[in-house]
């Protein structure tokens, strides 16, 4: 009996050892970004200056984001979503209101852009913003002769060059394939008019013609490769690609474009705020902005940050593109249940 006594009183020692062990462990934050979209050198910086860990995860679209978030709503801190993903996260009640005087940097942000975002996020309590872009073509200059590409426009997707090849990509996110087929067709992204879903449905039956895949990872790679020709792509995922690669191109179509920011949230769920807000902190200091839109090739919120980048990178067409462009290419808004139609659609032409 005092043997068995003995042997509990060992097991439940040892118990209370793992488990003050494992509370002794290092603070873990969880991060949830979009592919491709950091520089790593500046998560293993922040560990080290915090004595933390970072489990950083990674998503291709907001659709897949926003499925893994609703199924496990515990399992990240920060979250890296486009502007109407923020709304809908907030009217999801998943958001957690920002404290902005725990965010010494947060003077960095461009009122301008901070002006703007406010249009999915008002008065920016939920969201800040992270970078911005736009989405156009990106083409393996080995397999496309220039004069396909020449006409600068959306319809280089229905050039008969294509027929039968099947070499091209669209990215798998509805806003932004009905979105190009929408500009395209003279109207605003954020149309969900009758007749604007019709004309956008049209030339998608064609352009699908063509079309391989949906998907918003793979060109990356594929395009380099030549398995694709020509994808629908972010700009600073196709820039990353051709400082590494001269046969590739990218254009930003003379109709417009698909014009997006995408921000941190912090969920209401997270137990370790404090870390989160640190590490909101650290993304917002001018010197890791610079770093960070430097490696991403991504556009940049961050005015202070704007400051210290070489003219090669703020004069880039590509990715500060001219006022006069900028007018024609649409923030993709956050549209309610009128989205139905957009996703109506996307769904019968990928099914096709
Ligand atoms: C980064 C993708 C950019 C985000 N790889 C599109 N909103």
């Amino acid at each position: 009996m005092k043997q068995r006594i003995l042997i509990i009183a060992m097991l439940l020692l040892a118990l209370a050892l793992l488990l003050s062990g494992c509370t002794k462990g290092k603070e873990t934050l969880y991060i949830f970004n979009w592919s491709d979209y950091i520089d790593p050198s500046i998560i293993i910086e922040f560990e080290e200056a915090n004595n933390c860990r970072i489990k950083y995860s990674t998503f291709d679209s907001n659709e897949n984001m926003l499925t893994k978030v609703k199924s496990t709503t515990e399992s990240f801190d920060l979250i890296f979503p486009s502007g109407d993903h923020v709304s809908i996260l907030k009217e999801l009640d998943l958001l957690e209101e920002l404290d902005k005087t725990k965010l010494e940097n947060y003077k960095n942000l461009d009122p301008v852009l901070l002006s703007k975002a406010a249009s999915f996020d008002p008065e920016n309590k939920f969201s800040i913003p992270y970078a911005w872009g736009l989405t156009g073509l990106m083409y393996n200059k080995e397999y496309v002769p220039e004069e396909i590409v020449a006409s600068g426009g959306w319809n280089i997707l229905a050039d008969s060059f294509f027929d039968g090849k099947n070499k091209i990509t669209m990215l798998d996110d509805a806003r932004e394939v009905i979105g190009a087929a929408l500009i395209y067709s003279g109207y605003s992204i954020n149309d969900t008019s009758e007749a604007a879903m019709a004309a956008a449905h049209e030339v998608l039956k064609v352009w699908d013609r063509n079309i391989t895949q949906f998907d918003s990872d793979s060109y990356k790679n594929e395009v380099p490769d030549g398995t694709t020709w020509l994808a629908q792509a972010y700009n600073g995922d196709a820039l990353q690609q051709m400082a590494e690669n001269e046969n590739l191109g990218f254009i930003l179509p003379k109709e417009g474009a698909a014009m997006w920011m995408d921000n941190i949230v912090m969920l209401k769920s997270s137990k370790t705020k404090d870390l989160a807000y640190k590490f909101i902190d650290f993304m917002l200091d001018a010197e890791i902005a610079k770093r960070n839109a430097e490696y991403t090739q991504y556009a940049t919120p961050n005015a202070a940050a704007l400051e210290l980048l070489d003219e090669a990178f703020v004069d880039n067409a590509q990715i500060n593109p001219p006022a006069e462009y900028l007018q024609k290419c649409y923030m993709i808004e956050y549209l309610g249940d009128q989205v139905r139609s957009i996703d109506q659609i996307y769904e019968s032409i990928k099914l096709n």
